[in-house]
C-alpha cells in the first residue's frame, strides 16, 4: 500500500484532533489506550518515512491507475498488445500520409476496438537513438502514449537496453550488472542512461500538462539466461541491487508517474520468484512471461501453475498480477489456439491483463490481423464476456 505524505499528514492532523477530543471525553482509564494507539501510529509514520515508496514517488493519477488495475479482475481480463498502434503486419504508422488521424491497430481492424493495454519498448533510448530497437521512433511512442491514454488505455513500457559493458544488444550476455552497480566502472554510464529515461518519462504529459502514469517493466525474464541481466550473467543479489538502483535513480530524478512491474519468465517454482524479487516497496505489479515454446499442453500446465503461484504471492503482498507477455510461437499448431489453449488457462485466473507480443511481420506476429487464418478464433476469444478490449475497459 503506497502512502502519500500529503494525505497522510492530513490524516495525522485529524487523528491528533480526534485524540484530543477523546482524551477530554473519555474516562481516565481509557486514556492509556488512546495514548498507546497514538504512539503506534506516530511510530509507524516515522518508520515509513525512511522507506522508498512513501517518499511521494507517485502522482494521484498513478495511484488511480493502480486502483483501476486492481479492480479489473472483478470484471474480467484486459487484453494488451505490444506496439499495437506503431505498426502491424504489412503496415507502419510512420508511413501514413495523414498522421493526425486516429491511429491504426491490427486488433482494432479485426475486432472493432483497440486493445486495453498498449506496450512500447524503450530499448536504445539510452543510446540517444531516435528509434527503438524495433525501429519505432521515440517521438511516435510519445505521441501514441498521449493519444491512447486520452482514449483510456493502460500504457506499459518494457526496456531492452544494450549491454553497457560490451555495447552488444540485450541478448549479449557478457557480464555487465556487476559493473553497473555502485563502484563499478560503468556506474556513471548507467546513471546517464537513467537520466535519459527520466527525461522521457517526465515528458509524457496529457492535455492538462499532467504526467501520464505508465507501467515500467524493466529487466524482465531475469530467471532465463538470454539477457545480460539474466541468470547466466549476474547473481540474484546483483539483480536485486540493479532493480533497486534503477528505482532510486528514477526517483532521485523526480520521476513520479511510474508503476514498477516485475516479471520473470515461466517459473519452475515459487522460490525462483523470491530469489529475484527486489522487495515490496520497489514493485507495484507482478507478472510472468509465458510462451508455448514446448507445445500447447505444456503451455497450459505452465500457465495454470505459474498463475497460481502469482495469485498466492499477489494476495500476500496485496499487488495485482498479470500475464505480462504471451503468444503462440508455433503457427503450425491448431487454429483455435485463442479459444482452446490460451482462454481456458487464463479464465478465472485472477490476472488483470494478458499482453501478447508484437506484430512485426507475417512470420513474427502474436495478435491477429486481417489476413490471419486464426482471425475468427481470435474474434471469438475477444468476444468472451470476460476479455476486455478498450471499449469494455472504459466502462470500469
Ligand atoms: C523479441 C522479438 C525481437 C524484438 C524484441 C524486443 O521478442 O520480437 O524481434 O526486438 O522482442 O521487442
Amino acid at each position: 500500500m503506497h502512502l502519500n505524505f500529503d494525505s497522510f499528514n492530513i490524516s495525522m492532523k485529524s487523528l491528533h484532533i480526534i485524540s484530543l477530543h477523546a482524551i477530554r471525553l473519555l474516562k481516565p482509564r481509557f486514556l492509556g489506550v488512546v495514548l498507546t494507539a497514538l504512539f503506534c501510529v506516530i511510530h509507524a509514520n516515522v518508520f515509513s518515512q525512511s522507506s522508498f515508496v512513501t517518499n511521494n514517488r507517485q502522482t494521484i493519477e498513478t495511484e488511480q491507475l493502480l486502483d483501476l488495475i486492481k479492480r479489473i479482475p472483478t470484471k474480467g481480463i484486459a487484453f494488451g498488445h505490444q506496439d499495437a498502434t506503431a505498426y502491424g503486419v504489412n503496415w507502419k504508422d510512420e508511413d501514413r500520409l495523414i498522421s493526425f488521424l486516429s491511429v491504426k491497430s491490427d486488433v482494432k481492424k479485426v475486432t472493432g476496438s483497440y486493445p486495453s493495454v498498449i506496450g512500447f519498448d524503450l530499448g536504445h533510448l539510452e543510446l540517444d537513438k531516435k528509434e527503438n530497437l524495433d525501429t519505432v521512433s521515440f517521438i511516435l511512442i510519445k505521441d501514441h502514449v498521449q493519444r491512447m491514454y486520452r482514449k483510456g488505455a493502460i500504457i506499459t513500457m518494457s526496456w531492452h537496453p544494450n549491454n553497457p559493458a560490451s555495447d552488444g544488444s540485450s541478448w549479449d550476455t557478457s557480464h555487465a550488472v556487476t559493473h553497473i552497480l555502485e563502484g563499478g566502472k560503468y556506474h556513471s554510464t548507467y546513471i546517464q542512461w537513467i537520466d535519459k529515461l527520466s527525461v522521457f518519462f517526465k515528458s509524457l504529459k496529457d492535455t492538462h500538462n499532467k504526467a501520464i502514469p505508465v507501467i515500467f517493466r524493466p529487466y524482465h525474464e531475469m530467471n532465463g539466461g538470454w539477457f545480460w541481466w539474466g541468470a547466466a550473467s549476474c547473481t540474484p543479489e546483483e539483480y536485486r541491487k540493479l532493480w533497486k538502483l534503477t528505482c532510486k535513480l528514477l526517483q532521485k530524478n523526480g520521476v513520479n508517474n511510474l508503476l514498477f512491474a516485475f516479471s520473470p519468465n515461466t517459473l519452475a517454482n515459487p522460490q525462483e520468484f523470491d530469489l529475484y524479487y527486489p522487495g515490496d516497496e520497489f514493485v507495484d505489479i507482478i507478472g510472468v512471461d509465458i510462451y508455448n515454446h514446448n507445445g500447447d499442453s505444456t503451455f497450459m500446465v505452465d500457465l495454470n501453475n505459474n498463475l497460481a503461484i502469482l495469485k498466492k504471492k499477489a494476495a500476500e503482498i496485496d499487488k495485482p498480477f498479470v500475464l505480462s507477455e504471451t503468444g503462440n510461437i508455433s503457427r503450425s499448431n491448431k487454429k483455435d489456439w485463442w479459444t482452446q489453449s490460451l482462454y481456458p488457462a487464463i479464465k478465472n485466473s485472477g490476472i488483470a491483463w494478458v499482453l501478447v507480443w508484437r506484430n512485426a511481420n507475417y512470420k513474427h506476429f502474436f495478435a491477429s490481423y486481417e489476413g490471419d487464418s486464426a482471425k475468427n478464433d481470435f474474434k471469438n476469444f475477444v468476444q468472451s464476456d470476460d476479455i476486455l478490449l478498450l471499449d469494455q475497459l472504459k466502462k470500469i
